[in-house]
């Protein structure tokens, strides 16, 4: 590790190394009505515990009106019914009525109020939730592909997939202390006293830090994406092993070469039985190489970047063990989700639902919300999360289908022709008002845009094409919109970089096209290239190859992930 005498350590690391606990003064500022929030210091401990401190920003013109966020953590995106029910209770009750679905499958509540903040966290924890972790410099949610049908190995990666996401969990007794018991920590007990995370160690991790498991062909979880990321190899529903990827990560600033998105390396393949040995050595080498200086430049994708595979990757083996193989041979072909209805392996059926922007409320016409809630009570359907922030019934008794289906199309949810094929494989982040962080409208503008543009492909004779476009409201990623073949990310108020050249199976980073673009302008911008498109596309060629293979002609295009 850095030695903190020679170098400025990150103000982050020093109030962690402070409170190896990050119990902070939290308990007694929830304990306290007359306050509103939480310190500076205190709100960067509310984040391992799965909490923002945010506030309203269309009320910031009046006053600060300070509300929190929460995040769970589902690993692979599972719920049961009775959870689901229980979360369904907690958005109406503590947040603003709705659920959403984030880009790493899990679920976000919103609006919360201090006085409420400890019975939601309550609340969560009574339906054997968890949000420790769910942010903060630490594991997060583990992603796993969620489509029941896509292959028989979905369920034993799962099992794997909810291993580590077990195994990588921070040991703090803050977290049921405050959250569960509803108490401060006994400062003076010898295991609070002198607690060291066994994994984390004092200061945790530099930065973030994510683990995703794809099965090709599906790259649904967007792998390359992820700081640790697993590609099952096996035939039928025999594992063989995984793929190491690493180094992979999104987030940037804007004006700061130094950050960049960067898709993962291909390591080499082991045996399952290594996998937590394997995960637990690649988060210590982030551990122990990340940068404590900067935290714009913290994330694993910097160790890669720096120090090269090489390296990585002998590094990794000597602390499990073990040689990695060269790595087996993989294809991923296409990305996104499954719609309608579908027959699983074991004969039961699952249903995909598009969720707009990943938001389940109920709207005057379309009552998600109350559907759901109405399907989980009645059939009891397991509920799954996608990493493209839609959802999934899964685990149904084809007899309840038509059930099933009178209930959502009652409450305006269609279950065929569910939106266009743009709509259905957009995403877009939650900006503005909650994101502290945003520049740009994302999640409020992304529907009106997708419109705009539905009648632009219309017009040019490309209706019937997908085209994987996702939106954000700053460069951080979050929508994960540079591996989109048209992304839009938030630069100032109301404008808009344009990025093309992404692909199907999310293999490739795509690259800026236009700085600056207005939201009514994106139309014209896209006009003639879609023109263009159709005029010199190369048989069944879809946008994103078609940015790259014509558009990036004077530039060599970025090297894409080992497909
Ligand atoms: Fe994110 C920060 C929302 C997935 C990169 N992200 C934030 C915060 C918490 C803003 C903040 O720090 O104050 C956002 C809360 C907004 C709000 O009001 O809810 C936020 N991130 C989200 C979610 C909800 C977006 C969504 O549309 O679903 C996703 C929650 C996932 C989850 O359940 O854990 C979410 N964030 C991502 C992803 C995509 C992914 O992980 O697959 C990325 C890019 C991949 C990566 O990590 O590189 C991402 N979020 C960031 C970053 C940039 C990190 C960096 O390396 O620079 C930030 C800013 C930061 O950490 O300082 C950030
Ligand atoms: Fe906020 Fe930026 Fe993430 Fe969007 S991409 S949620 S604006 S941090």
């Amino acid at each position: 590790m850095i030695p903190a005498t020679t170098i400025k350590l990150a103000h982050n690391e020093v109030i962690k190394d402070a409170n190896p606990t990050l119990a902070g003064t939290l308990a007694q500022t929830l304990a306290n009505p007359e306050i509103d929030r939480f310190s500076e210091d205190d709100s960067q401990f509310l984040k391992f515990h799965g909490i923002y401190q945010q506030d309203d920003r269309d009320k910031r013109k009046v006053a600060k009106h300070y509300m929190f966020m929460i995040r769970t953590r589902l690993p692979g995106g599972v719920i049961p019914s009775e959870q689901y029910i229980a979360l369904d209770d907690i958005a109406s009750k503590y947040a603003n009525n709705t659920l959403r679905i984030t880009s790493r499958q899990g679920f976000q509540f919103h609006g919360i109020v201090k006085s409420g903040l400890g019975k939601t966290m309550r609340a969560i924890n009574d339906a054997l939730i968890t949000t420790l972790a769910a942010c903060g410099d630490v594991n997060r949610n583990v992603m796993a592909p969620s489509t029941p049908a896509t292959s028989c190995l979905v369920e034993r990666v799962l099992q794997d997939a909810r291993k580590l996401s077990t195994a990588l969990l921070p040991l703090t007794p803050a977290y049921h202390q405050i959250w569960v018991e509803g108490q401060e920590l006994n400062l003076e007990d010898e295991k609070v006293k002198d607690f060291v995370d066994p994994l984390y160690g004092k200061t945790y991790l530099p930065r973030k830090f994510k683990v995703a498991f794809a099965i090709p062909p599906l790259n649904d979880v967007d792998v390359f994406t992820n700081c640790l990321g697993f590609v099952a190899i096996g035939e039928g529903d025999r594992l063989d092993g995984y793929n190491l990827v690493a180094g992979g990560g999104l987030g940037m600033s804007h004006g700061n070469a130094e950050t960049f998105p960067r898709i993962a390396d291909v390591i080499g393949f082991f045996t399952p039985e290594h996998i937590e040995a394997v995960s637990k050595a690649v988060l210590t080498v982030h551990r122990d190489f990340g940068d404590r200086t900067n935290r714009k430049h913290a994330r694993l994708k910097y160790v890669l970047e720096d120090r090269g595979v090489e390296w990585f990757r002998a590094e990794v083996e000597k602390r499990v063990g073990i040689k990695f193989e060269a790595a087996r041979p993989h294809k991923f072909t296409k990305q996104g989700d499954l719609f309608g209805w579908h027959r699983q392996f074991d004969g039961k059926d699952f249903l995909g639902l598009y969720v707009e922007t990943g938001r389940i409320k109920d709207t005057e016409t379309h009552k998600l919300k109350s559907a759901l809630r109405k399907i989980a009570d009645q059939f009891h359907a397991e509920l799954r999360l996608t990493p493209s922030q839609n959802l999934i019934l899964a685990n149904i008794d084809p007899a309840n289908r038509d059930a099933i289906t009178k209930i959502l199309a009652d409450h305006g949810v269609a279950v065929e022709n569910q939106g266009s094929l743009l709509r259905r494989t957009s995403m877009a982040c939650p900006a503005l008002p909650t994101c502290g962080l945003a520049l740009a409208e994302s999640e409020r503008v992304l529907p009106d845009i997708l419109g705009r543009i539905e009648g632009l492909l219309d017009e040019v004779g490309l209706m019937e094409n997908e085209i994987v476009i996702r939106m954000t409201g700053c460069p951080n990623g979050c929508a994960r919109p540079y591996m989109a073949e048209i992304g839009f990310v938030g630069k100032a108020p109301n404008k808009y970089q344009i990025y093309l050249g992404g692909n199907e199976a999310s293999t490739r980073l795509n690259r800026l096209y236009k700085e600056g673009v207005k939201n009514e302008e994106i139309v014209n911008e896209l006009r003639p290239l879609l023109s263009r498109f159709v005029q010199e596309r190369d048989g069944a060629e879809r946008f994103g190859d078609f940015c790259a293979r014509v558009l990036w002609a004077e530039q060599p295009p970025a090297p894409a992930a080992t497909n």
